[in-house]
């Protein structure tokens, strides 16, 4: 042990006096370098791949299928290291897999860059480890070392590759995390698996395969600084690789990751991406029949889009190296629609608007003006299309597809653009606004209707909480639901509305809301003018019921915000679906 711990700082400091930056990019720096992020900013789109043993038999073992995604079965099945290479290792042998059809595959799609899982959970290299013989090449009758071929695939269709390792969690060496059921497992430390597998095999993944654009580390678990410090600084051995921010809390990364979910709002003054398997699991699983829709996919891509974000969308091969066809469509018809509208997502940036009823802006901002799509999902009946708040002169404003050119009109609300009755694409039709000089937009608040009555929904809140944290999300009811805020298991997390009043008066407020379980307690009301509310169960979560929750007094015109923040002590977490205020 004393040997190793020597091993590894000699090893360490060879590797930073090798490159000054080391020590520098151990400072935390949320802000990545512009210049290495600017590829992947462009690039907004890439290809996650989850592929390994367990696609041999779809996730099923022995006739079960474990709970849980597919490159999970060995651990949901609790299956010991040997009946786990009898029933998957031997038989993996993906005789149709090609490496340029898989690659030209994301390309369709318009997808910029490729990550694969070279070594998951399960501990198997699906490349040619020369640490342990537990590898396709050498421990399965395919014998091929996959992530070469596809290296070299991306390599000749300018696709970017990188690597999904996990770096803790190893089900087969014995000094891995994560294997509590093998009996026959003779323990060692993790040092020593970081020593013996985890360090060798990420260094040769970043020396023997070309160039490596990301590395995307999993499931962080405590470790050693010296362990962290072996298998952070082996990055260093590909210049301007892009890592995430799942190897350690210290180690933060070139970018936040949100997972299966799109976060309300993009974190300031981050790179993030949003990774979600196309389907219900993330490697093959015979039993997965939750494929997203079409248009839930490419409203994903422009929603993630539009908020700032990238879009890391995986696929599953399955044991003969092939996509299922359903996977196939959705790629391809993504792929159709990008052939039309893809400049409105490469190289965009997050929108400058509030939330847009009929659907999503992205921009690209410029010396001289700035360039607006509009990604119409709901396509007005009355044909005018209204950009709230926009004060530009618009210069320029066509369809994306066939460059029909359309009428705009600027007014106190904005600007309207007069569009076809037709909508080019049913799913999301782009218009192109150009405008001159820098973005001037003035901030719509909501006001009340002419009967006096303003409804809040939980999507136009402003969630005061650690964005991406579990606490407090505003979630979407199913199959496209209203929107509700739930999890708001944080006492310290509160919401609040901004909006506009033009008749002053006395407001009743009263919110649509769930609450399982004991009463609750919070304060509602204008800043500084908070009144303690208390509402009973309404037994289940799912069981919404309207309640009156107090009256507010506005005494001027003007524009305003109603808080709800919990009461410490008397909260019960509730699920809130929108509050209303009706004037007296
Ligand atoms: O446990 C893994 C899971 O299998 C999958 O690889 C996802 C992909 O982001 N990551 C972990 C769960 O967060």
């Amino acid at each position: 042990m004393k040997l190793f711990k020597i091993k590894f700082v000699i090893g360490c400091l060879i590797l930073l006096m090798a490159s000054p930056l080391a020590a520098q990019e151990h400072v935390e720096n949320q802000h990545a370098d512009d210049a290495k992020m600017a590829w992947w900013r462009e690039a907004k789109f890439g290809m996650f791949v989850h592929w390994g043993v367990y696609s041999a038999t779809g996730g099923e073992f022995r006739g079960k299928m474990p709970t849980n995604s597919a490159e999970w079965m060995m651990n949901k099945a609790q299956i010991p290291i040997a009946d786990y290479k009898v029933e998957n290792v031997d038989k993996f042998n993906p005789t149709q897999f090609n490496a340029k059809t898989f690659v030209g595959l994301a390309k369709e799609a318009g997808m910029k860059y490729l990550v694969i899982t070279a070594k998951h959970h399960d501990g198997f290299a699906m490349f040619h480890s020369t640490s342990s013989p537990y590898n396709v090449v050498d421990a399965t009758p395919f014998k091929r070392d996959v992530m070469k071929e596809l290296a070299e695939a991306c390599q000749e269709q300018g696709i970017r590759f990188g690597f999904y390792y996990s770096q803790c969690q190893d089900w087969h060496h014995p000094g891995g995390m994560g294997n509590g059921w093998d009996k026959t497992i003779k323990r060692v430390s993790f040092d020593e698996y970081v020593q013996e597998k985890a360090a060798p095999e990420i260094k040769q993944l970043l020396t023997e395969y070309g160039p490596i654009a990301i590395f995307w580390w999993d499931t962080p678990r405590d470790m050693s600084k010296e362990a962290f410090d072996s298998l952070h600084s082996s990055t260093n051995l590909q210049p301007g690789i892009i890592t995430n921010d799942r190897l350690g809390k210290e180690y933060r990364g070139d970018h936040k990751t949100f997972e299966r979910h799109i976060p309300r709002k993009g974190p300031v003054g981050a790179d993030w991406e949003v990774c979600m398997p196309i389907s219900g699991s993330w490697g093959y699983k015979k039993s997965d029949r939750d494929f997203k829709s079409i248009e839930t996919l490419i409203r994903n891509l422009v929603d993630i889009a539009s908020k700032g974000g990238n879009y890391l969308l995986n696929v599953s091969p399955t044991g003969e190296g092939t996509l299922l066809p359903q996977a196939t469509e959705r790629l391809k018809a993504m792929g159709q629609w990008m052939k039309v509208n893809s400049e409105s997502i490469y190289g965009s940036t997050a929108s400058p608007f509030g939330k847009l009823d009929w659907g999503r802006c992205t921009k690209k901002e410029f010396a001289n003006g700035s360039t607006l799509y509009l990604h119409v999902f709901d396509w007005p009946k009355d044909g005018k299309l209204l950009v709230p708040g926009l004060n530009n002169k618009v210069e320029q404003a066509y369809l994306m597809d066939g460059w029909q050119a359309l009428e705009t009109s600027s007014a106190d609300a904005g600007v309207t653009v007069s569009l076809p009755a037709e909508a080019p694409d049913k799913i999301a039709s782009v218009v192109v606004v150009k405008v001159h000089g820098k973005l001037d937009i003035s901030t719509v608040l909501p006001k009340p209707t002419k009967d006096g009555s303003l409804v809040l929904l939980a999507d136009m809140a402003y969630l005061h909480n650690n964005e991406g944290s579990e606490q407090l999300s505003l979630l979407e009811g199913r199959r496209g639901g209203d929107s509700y805020l739930s999890r708001w298991t944080d006492a310290e997390a509160w919401v609040e509305w901004s909006f506009t009043i033009d008749r002053p008066g006395s407001y009743d407020v009263s919110a649509e809301l769930s609450l399982q379980g004991k009463k609750s307690r919070f304060r509602m009301g204008l800043p500084g003018q908070l009144q303690t509310v208390e509402v009973a169960s309404t037994r289940r979560a799912r069981d919404y019921a309207e309640k009156s929750i107090g009256t507010i007094e506005i005494d001027k015109a003007g524009e305003y915000t109603l808080q709800i923040k919990p009461e410490k002590g008397e909260w019960q977490p509730m699920n809130l679906r929108k509050v209303v205020l009706k004037l007296k």
